[in-house]
C-alpha cells in the first residue's frame, strides 16, 4: 500500500524528493482525523496582505424596489409577516441576508392602519425614510413620526414597534448589524405580549432634551445616542450651509457625521451614518476604507465608480461600496447622499484603516 511505503521511507524526516508530495498528503490526511491542519497551506488566504471582500458593488434602483415592495402588500400583512421587509441581498452572497459582510439592508413597508408589533433584540437598527409621511416608529416609549430623509435609530435591546396612522404607505430602508452580531454568535431577541408599547414620552422628547445644545443635568455618558430621530429638516440645511461656506471634502463633499450629542461619538457603537451634499459638477477624488458602506441617493443624480464598476444613481437608489474598494463620486447635479457603515465597530477593535 502506498501509505505504508511512504511511512517507511520518511522515518520522521523528509523522504526522497520524488516522494515528498505523497508523504505530505498522507500526513495531512492523518492529522485531519485529529482535527488538525497545516497552516502553511492556507497562510496566504487567512492572513491576507490586503482586505479580501466577498461583497460585490451593487445598486438597487428605486423604481424596481418600490413596485416590488408595494406588491408584497397584497401578499402578506405586516401583522402576519411581523416585519414586511424585502431583503436587499448582495448578489455575491445570495441567501445570507447580507448587503455587506457585516450589515443587513432591507426595505420595510407599513400600509395605512398597519402595526408592526413590539419586540427587541441585540441587533441595532438604523431606519432611513424613503417614502410616505406620518407613520411612526416607537422606540423606548417615544413615538417618532417620520418624513422622507429622516433617520431613526433603534439601539441594542431597545423595544420598538411601528405604526402608520397616515393615509399613505410608508417605505424605509432598514440597516441592521445582525450579520456582525451573528458572527460573534451573540444574538438575543424577544417579542412583547402587547403589539404596541405604552407611550411614556412625548414625540420629540429625545431630540429636544439631548439634541439642542443642552443636556438634562446628570446625563450619563452612553455608547449610543440618546436622540432617536435625526430629521432631514434639521440636517439638510446644515450640509447646504457647509457647501456654501466651501467646506467641501474632496472625496465626500460637504458631509456631516450623525453624532451622539453626549459624547460626540457615533450614534451606535456598531454603525455610523453621514449626510453629504455634493455640489453640481462634483468630481470626487478617490477614496477607500475598510468599512463597507451602504449609500442612499436622497436628491439629485450621479454615479459612483467602484474599482472599475460604474454605479449610476438617482433619488432613493441604494448602493453598496465593499470594504477597501477604491471609489469616487461624480455628480452632474447638486446631490445629497446618506450613508451608513460599520466603521465604529472596526474602530473599537482597532482595525479600521483608510487610504487613497
Ligand atoms: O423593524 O424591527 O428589517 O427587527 C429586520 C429586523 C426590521 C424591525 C428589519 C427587524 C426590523
Ligand atoms: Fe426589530
Amino acid at each position: 500500500m502506498a501509505v505504508a511505503t511512504a511511512k517507511k521511507a520518511t522515518n520522521g524526516k523528509p523522504g526522497p524528493k520524488h516522494n515528498i508530495d505523497a508523504v505530505r498528503e498522507e500526513y495531512y490526511r492523518r492529522i485531519a482525523k485529529h482535527d488538525m491542519a497545516p497552516l502553511w497551506k492556507v497562510m496566504n488566504s487567512v492572513v491576507t496582505e490586503e482586505p479580501k471582500t466577498r461583497c460585490a458593488p451593487v445598486v438597487w434602483h428605486y423604481d424596481d424596489v418600490k413596485s416590488l415592495v408595494m406588491e408584497s402588500g397584497g401578499l402578506i400583512t405586516a401583522e402576519e409577516a411581523k416585519r414586511r421587509v424585502l431583503i436587499l441581498e448582495n448578489p455575491a452572497m445570495h441567501g445570507e441576508s447580507k448587503a455587506t459582510n457585516t450589515l443587513f439592508a432591507g426595505i420595510q413597508m407599513i400600509l395605512p392602519g398597519e402595526v408592526a408589533p413590539a419586540h427587541r433584540h441585540v441587533s441595532a437598527a438604523i431606519r432611513f425614510v424613503l417614502d410616505g409621511e406620518g407613520a411612526y416608529t416607537a422606540v423606548e416609549g417615544e413615538k417618532a413620526f417620520m418624513s422622507p430623509g429622516d433617520f431613526v435609530i433603534t439601539a441594542n435591546w431597545a423595544p420598538h414597534d411601528h405604526g402608520n396612522p397616515s393615509k399613505k404607505p410608508m417605505l424605509w430602508l432598514d440597516v441592521l448589524d445582525f450579520p456582525a452580531v451573528n458572527f460573534f454568535e451573540a444574538s438575543f431577541a424577544e417579542n412583547f405580549d402587547a403589539p404596541t408599547q405604552e407611550t411614556t414620552r412625548q414625540d420629540g422628547d429625545s431630540l429636544s432634551f439631548y439634541g439642542s445644545g443642552v443636556l438634562p443635568d446628570g446625563t450619563p455618558s452612553m455608547n449610543r445616542s440618546p436622540v432617536i430621530n435625526y430629521t432631514y429638516a434639521r440636517t439638510r440645511p446644515i450640509v447646504e450651509r457647509m457647501m456654501q461656506a466651501g467646506e467641501i471634502d474632496k472625496r465626500h463633499g460637504a458631509r456631516v457625521r450623525y453624532a451622539n450629542p453626549v459624547t460626540g461619538g457615533p450614534v451606535l457603537p456598531t454603525m455610523t451614518a453621514w449626510l453629504a451634499m455634493l455640489p453640481k459638477g462634483f468630481r470626487g477624488e478617490p477614496y477607500r476604507a475598510t468599512d463597507g458602506t451602504i449609500l442612499v441617493c436622497v436628491e439629485g443624480q450621479g454615479r459612483t465608480d467602484v474599482d472599475g464598476e460604474v454605479l449610476e444613481w438617482g433619488p432613493n437608489d441604494i448602493f453598496v461600496v465593499p470594504p477597501w474598494k477604491r471609489y469616487r463620486h461624480t455628480a452632474p447635479k447638486e446631490s445629497v447622499l446618506f450613508s451608513i457603515s460599520d466603521r465604529p465597530a472596526q474602530e473599537a477593535l482597532g482595525i479600521w484603516r483608510e487610504g487613497k
